[in-house]
Formats: structure tokens, sequence, C-alpha cells
């Protein structure tokens, strides 16, 4: 039976690949540091599968990581999806990001050379980010970002992934190691954190779209200020706050990117790859998709633009090229962005039907 070893199991990511390996009949070591509050919600479905084993860790720490690695002596597979993950929380937390995101790889890779464990094949979380401001106008006259464009990144936590990039392809060339590195671009889905904007919109949505229902509203008779909505009598709902809706981004479904990851590491020889739809819409676009998802037009008059949420550099167009991955991995992605966005509507939608019936 083959073994991989996940950091960052809590996450989006970590559950959806926790789930493809337990399938594919792995057994599943997932590591996730302490927390004063339950952090497994996304990976309840496998907490009692007799392949799959919680265990205490934290990437900062070189000698939690050693010791991880050192008490499970047989490990086929380590994927580090361990991050601070959130691109403007890395403006305001830089040097957390940087432990986290860029030293906790290397403390993983250092580790690996330390044991002498040379046979296991190792898969970093690269990501989009990292080319911030840089793009390629390719023949066809469409700018895309690809596995040979340069990294001009526009944040900590940008450069914390590049950091970690560079450190995957120095430990493959320098001790030869089986080291790959997926340049993912945006993934999405039901289990991303409710911070980042397509869940924000989507939950916001929603909610909205839920209180029309339960106070028998309809949109027409609805009035406006600058942050609120009026429905009948004193019955008011928040303005979704948004920042800059004007960027581009590629938006792919996690659950269909964590099967690329996997089908990295079962390559003769590592490499780097780029994940991606190839397809590119603005935040504006996408709340287009969702507002029309719930019947409601016109979201400028229900969203507020709030400064509190611009960055101070901005990734401004994201657009991926994964030719590579689809002729060398035989990898494709299964959802487009319309598919996404009603995958997360109806699974919150029904996570809230669900609530509403259990408190009747
Ligand atoms: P996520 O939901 O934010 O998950 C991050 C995971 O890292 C969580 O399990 C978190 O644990 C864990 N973590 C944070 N600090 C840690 C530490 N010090 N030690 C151990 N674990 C720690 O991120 P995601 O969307 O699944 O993304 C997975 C990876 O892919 C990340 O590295 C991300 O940067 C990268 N990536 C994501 C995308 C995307 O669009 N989703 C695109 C490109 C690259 P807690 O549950 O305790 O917070
Ligand atoms: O959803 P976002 O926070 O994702 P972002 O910054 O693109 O980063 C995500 O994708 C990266 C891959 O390219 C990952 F590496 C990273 O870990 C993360 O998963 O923001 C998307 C866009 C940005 O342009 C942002 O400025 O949406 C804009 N935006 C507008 N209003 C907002 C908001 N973003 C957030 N999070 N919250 C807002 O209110």
């Amino acid at each position: 039976m083959e073994h991989a070893i996940i950091f960052g199991v809590t996450g989006q990511d970590g559950s959806h690949l926790a789930d493809l390996l337990l399938d594919k009949g792995y057994s599943v070591t997932g590591v996730a540091r302490r927390s004063s509050t339950d952090t497994s919600s996304r990976i309840k479905n496998i907490l009692n599968h007799p392949q799959f084993r919680l265990i205490e860790g934290d990437i900062t720490d070189a000698s939690s990581v050693l010791n991880i690695l050192k008490s499970n002596e047989y490990v086929d597979e380590i994927y580090n999806l361990a991050a601070q993950s959130h691109v403007a929380t890395s403006f305001k937390q830089p040097a957390l990001t940087w432990d986290i995101t860029g030293k906790g790889c290397f403390n993983i890779l250092q580790s690996i050379i330390d044991l002498d464990r040379y046979e296991v094949r190792f898969y970093q979380a690269s990501s989009s980010e990292m080319f911030g401001s840089s793009y390629v106008v390719g023949e066809d006259g469409v700018k895309h970002q690809d596995e040979n464009t340069k990294f001009l990144p526009q944040s900590p936590y940008a450069i914390s992934k590049c950091a970690a990039h560079y450190a995957v392809r120095l430990f493959r060339e320098a001790y030869n190691l089986h080291a790959s590195a997926g340049i993912l671009f945006n993934h999405e889905g039901p289990r991303r954190g409710d911070n980042f904007v397509t869940k924000k919109i989507t939950n916001w949505v929603v909610d909205f779209h839920l209180w029309l229902k339960d106070n028998d509203i309809k949109p027409e008779f609805l009035c406006f200020s600058d942050t609120e909505i009026f429905g009948l009598q004193d019955k008011s709902f928040p303005k979704l706050r948004l920042g800059n809706v004007e960027s581009y981004r590629d938006w792919g479904y996690a659950g269909d990117y964590v099967e690329a990851m996997w089908l990295m590491l079962q390559q003769n020889e590592p490499d780097d790859y780029v994940i991606c739809t190839g397809e590119t819409y603005k935040v504006r676009d996408f709340l287009d998709y969702a507002f029309q998802a719930v019947g409601l037009d016109s979201w400028e008059n229900y969203v507020y633009i709030d400064p509190e949420f611009y960055r101070p550099a901005e990734v401004d167009f994201l657009r991926g090229n994964c030719s590579k991955a689809k002729s060398k991995l035989g990898w494709t992605p299964k959802y487009d962005l319309k598919m996404l966005v009603n995958l997360m509507i109806d699974s919150k939608l029904n996570d809230q039907l669900q609530n509403n019936a259990r408190h009747i």
C-alpha cells in the first residue's frame, strides 16, 4: 500500500487530496497544526477512515517536521500544501507568511535530505501569484503565463512562494530528489476559505437570496443606501463589501486540480507544471454569474466597493496555458466558470437548507 503525508490536510486542497488518495487505496497521514478551535470540518468524512491518520505538527518548526518524517519510516509521497495562503493577509503579516509559506518548504526538503530519504517523491504547492505582473503574448495574440514566463511577484505571499519554488528546483538538481512543483492558478469550490473572493461572493448571494425568500420580499421593492439594502418595514441587509472587481483570474475547480498534483508524482522524472483552465474572467464577471444563478440582476446595486479590501499591490491579469500538463500528464480541467459558480451556490444553498431543517 502506498503511503502519503499531506502537510496542510485541513485546508481546501489538502482535504480534496486526502479524499483522492484514500480512494486510490493509499494510507494517508495528515498533518494539522495545533489550534484552540477545531479545524477538521473539511476532513470530517475521513477522520474515522481506517487508512487515515491525523497527527499534530507545524511546518515552521524544523524539529516538528523532522520528527514527523522520522516517525513515518515508510513514505512514498509527501505533499506540501501548508501555507498562509491569503494574499491580502501577507501584506499585514509578511514575516509569518515567510515562515510558513517560504521557510516551511525548506524545513520539509532539508528533513528529507538529513534523514537520507532520497526515495521520497515531493510535491510543492507553487502559485500563479508568482507571475505577478508578468505575462507573455502568444502567437495567437493571447496574453498568458506558462512554465517559461518570468516571475515578478507582487506580494509577500508571492515572494515566499517563489523562494519555495526555487528551493524545489535546487533540491531536485543538487540532491537528485524527485521534487515537483505545481504552479496552480486560482481554484475554488465549496471547501474554499470564506475570505477568498469567490466564496465571499457565493456565500453572500445565497444568504441574501434566502433573506428575500424568508421575508417574502421582491427585489423590485428594495431601496438602497451606500452600505445597506432595505426591504419592507425596518428590515435591512448589509451590502456585499468588496475591493478591486477589475482584476482578471483563471478560476478552476479544486477537485480537478488535486488530480494534477497526484499525476505529477507518478511521472518518471520530476518537473514543474502550470495547472489552469486557460480562460480568464474579471471578478465582476464572477459577480454576474453568481447573481444570475439566484435570479438577481445588476449586482452593482448590492455591492459596496470598500477601500479596506484593496491591496497595496495587485495582480491584474492571470490566464494560464497548461499545454505541458495536457500533453505530459494527460490532465484537463473538467469545470468551467459557470459550472464552478453553480457548484458553489448549490452547495451553500443545500448547507443552509439542511441547517434550517435541523432547527425546525
Ligand atoms: P488553505 O485552504 O488556506 O489551506 C492551507 C493549509 O495550511 C491549512 O490546512 C492550514 O491549517 C495549513 N497551515 C497553515 N499554517 C501551517 C503551519 N504553520 N503548519 C502546518 N500547517 C499549516 O489553502 P488551499 O487553498 O487549500 O491551498 C493549498 C496550497 O496551495 C497552499 O500552499 C496555497 O498557497 C497553494 N495554492 C492555492 C491556490 C488556490 O487557488 N487555492 C492556488 C495556488 C497555490 P489550518 O487549517 O490550521 O489553517
Ligand atoms: O480570492 P482572492 O483573495 O485570491 P488571490 O489573491 O488571487 O489568491 C488566491 O489565488 C492564488 C493563485 O493565483 C493563490 F496562490 C492564493 O493562495 C489564493 O488562493 O482574490 C482574487 C481577486 C484579487 O484581485 C482581489 O483583489 O479578487 C479581488 N478581490 C476583490 N474584493 C477580493 C475582494 N479578494 C478578497 N479576498 N476579498 C475581497 O473582498
